[in-house]
């Protein structure tokens, strides 16, 4: 009996399936809606009498579950990349002549072209074809675990179909967004409703997304694209971005229509006028469109740099603009003493945010455009980028006030304002006595990218530091749980979380150590290449510039810096301090030379090896003690070359550099 009330259940549950991924996956409903309810109703009254046989897949499931108290977080196995953003032609050109340098190519490269659509990233996790999991983007490593939102998405299948192509576990990424038709309908009735409106579909959908009663999720018309497995290359014979997009759409996952392969950066840059020209009538916002290096080996080559691939990049459409009239104009401190004009605006709405300040950028800026108080302006606000003055209208009878002068005392500290021959920008020469600056510091070094201080927030360090209670990073190690709890908006609750937020910090990184120390021009990708290179703090703190000069990224004026700022008493001291608190990473010790034959050897790879992919390789010859550097120089030990080896072993044969086959390559790996 209960067998043939399973295979029933079995067969309904596969039927409901198939017309809810017709209706809101393809967008092609093939049976009227009263015949779907009424065989979902058989559904739920067959489970009513047999509730042993309910299963979290099952369509009834989707939504229902309790309200949460916060979200869990979820750590993300592979982390969830950021994108790297180009404005215009050149700029992807340049995306382009970068990648064919790296990879020696003399072909077209050969690409993926999406929408990119504006909404919010998210993570789901397939085991055994069940949706087990759906995160948040979060920082790219830890996001927040918000599975029971995400199965209240329709168009996120509880279960995949093709049961017998699918891996066992499958990760897959996406953008929950919602349509401007379920946007413009939901508003439709919340106003007839008389309820309050929803803003726009981006942020509509983000707070919808993140409600802590899966219920209240439902309600909201949300959609998802997906366009990426990150699992992919290891389990299944897909081998392009493109075949990644049509297995995503095998497995029932709903996929953009738009994405295109296009070869080279001229087709990318057409598939940008034709998505940008019909950008009103797609039913979906987009900031831009997205290109990916097609090839699945040529991305894993290319690899990443910070957060973002080296393979793909974000094409922005043109910012929105709008006009409003400048109140004021004040000079902000940054971290580094740099001070930058700022428009204080009437506040305006543009691309979806109210906007009350502007930045004019640097005193060249201020007097080409000549911008006054009182002037009406165009502002400018393209994605997540600060808004900017583009420039001043000028109305032929106006009476303007004055021109903007450049302050002669820093506003912070009244420190002499200088400035730097050749550069734009003028500095407060007060360095680390001007509490701008320090909080500058400060903010940066407990930063989400750096140290990672959850709870010590830009507020928090103001407060801090006008307290006096922090005036340097190795003050936060001294605070007190009774000094946080008396500072205003604070209490026993967030002061004690935060005294748990500086002890955790203090196990660290040799990388985010260096980062934090924000030295100028050192990002996180240089912080990495040094810790990489130094594998201690103490080598890198002896450095002269001109040993930095082999270092990825490293070019005169960083190493320049870098070496000044660790021969400065006052930088030595808070570093001390800083190790005293108990800050501390993990020393990764330099091969011995027993271990290390290939040491002091660099190589280049090029072409397509049989035996091994290049990262592979690189990674072999790495382990044992070698470089491996993208381009050929007089330095090098020798090129290793695969098939179609291209420009750099006619650069290596040119330069008298050994060129060894992939033979020499597995002999020298075997004899080692
Ligand atoms: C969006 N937002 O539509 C990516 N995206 O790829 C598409 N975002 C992405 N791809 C790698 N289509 C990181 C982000």
């Amino acid at each position: 009996m209960t067998r043939v009330i399973k295979s029933r259940i079995n067969k309904l549950r596969e039927e409901l399936e198939r017309y809810s991924h017709a209706y809101y996956v393809l967008d092609d409903p093939v049976i009227p809606d009263a015949e779907y309810d009424a065989l979902f109703h058989t559904l739920q009254e067959l489970e009513k009498d047999h509730p042993d046989l309910i299963t979290r897949d099952s369509p009834t499931q989707r939504i229902g579950a309790a309200p949460l108290d916060t979200f869990p977080p979820a750590v993300h196995e592979v982390p969830m990349l950021s994108l790297g953003n180009v404005f215009d032609a050149s700029e992807l050109e340049a995306f382009e002549t970068r990648i064919r340098d790296r990879l020696g190519a003399d072909q077209e490269i050969g690409y993926t072209a999406e929408p990119k659509i504006d909404g919010l990233a998210v993570s789901l996790l397939y085991e055994g074809g069940v949706l087990v999991r759906g995160a948040t983007r979060g920082d790219g490593f830890t996001g927040e675990d918000i599975t029971e939102n995400i199965r209240a998405v329709r168009s996120v299948p509880l279960r995949l179909l093709r049961p017998e192509t699918r891996p066992e576990k499958l990760e897959v990424r996406g953008e929950v967004f919602m349509s401007r038709q379920g946007f413009e309908k939901f508003n439709a009735r919340a106003r007839r409703e008389g309820r309050k409106a929803l803003v726009n579909p981006r942020n509509a959908a983000a707070g919808a997304l993140r409600r802590l009663d899966p219920n209240e999720t439902a309600k909201y018309p949300l959609d998802v694209f997906f366009y990426s497995i990150t699992n992919l290359v290891r389990q299944t014979s897909v081998r392009t971005q493109y075949g990644a997009l049509q297995y995503l759409r095998e497995l029932g996952l709903k996929v953009c229509a738009e994405a295109r392969q296009v070869s080279g950066y001229r087709e990318c840059l057409q598939y940008y006028e034709e998505i940008l020209n019909r950008k009103t009538s797609l039913d979906y916002e987009m900031d831009g469109v997205v290109y990916k290096v097609n090839d699945l080996d040529l991305q894993e080559e290319l690899g990443m740099v910070s957060r973002a691939p080296r393979w793909a990049v974000a094409h922005k459409f043109p910012a929105q603009e709008v006009m409003t009239r400048v109140t004021d104009i004040k000079f902000q401190v940054g971290r580094t003493g740099a001070l930058t004009p700022v428009a204080r605006l009437e506040p305006v709405f543009v691309g979806g945010a109210t906007v009350s300040n502007a930045t004019l950028h640097n005193m060249n800026e201020v007097r080409r455009k000549d911008v006054r108080v009182g002037d009406e302006v165009i502002i400018r606000r393209a994605g997540d980028v600060i808004p900017e003055v583009v420039k001043t209208i000028l109305k032929p009878d106006a009476v303007r006030s004055d021109a903007v002068q450049a302050p002669g005392a820093c506003p912070e500290c009244a420190a002499e304002v200088v400035q730097i021959e050749d550069e734009a920008v003028i500095r407060c020469s007060g360095g680390l006595f001007c509490p701008a600056q320090r909080k500058g510091a400060i903010k940066h070094f407990a930063s989400r990218t750096a140290m990672d201080i959850e709870g010590l927030g830009d507020k928090l360090v103001d407060q801090l530091v006008d307290e006096e209670l922090v005036s340097s990073v190795k003050d936060i190690f001294k605070l007190t749980k009774e000094q946080v709890a008396g500072l205003e908006r604070m209490g026993e609750l967030s002061a004690g979380n935060l005294m748990q937020a500086i002890e955790q910090c203090k196990r660290t990184s040799l990388a985010r150590f260096i980062y934090a120390l924000g030295i100028r021009g050192v990002g996180e990708a240089t912080a990495a290449a040094l810790a990489d290179h130094f594998r201690d703090l103490s080598p890198l703190m002896q450095v002269h510039a001109e040993q930095l000069q082999d270092i990825p990224d490293v070019g005169p004026v960083i190493a320049e810096n870098i070496s000044v700022f660790f021969r400065q008493p006052y930088n030595q001291e808070v570093i001390e301090g800083l190790i005293r608190a108990g800050i501390s990473w993990e020393v990764r010790a330099v091969a011995e030379h027993h271990t290390a034959p290939l040491a002091g050897n660099t190589y280049v790879l090029t072409g397509r090896l049989e035996r091994f992919t290049r990262p592979q390789a690189a990674s072999r010859l790495k382990a044992l003690g070698a470089k491996v550097t993208a381009s050929v120089s007089g330095g090098t030990t020798a090129v290793i070359a695969g098939v179609n080896p291209g420009s750099k072993a006619d650069k290596a044969r040119s330069l008298n550099v050994a060129v060894l086959t992939e033979q020499d390559l597995l002999a020298m790996l075997q004899d080692e």
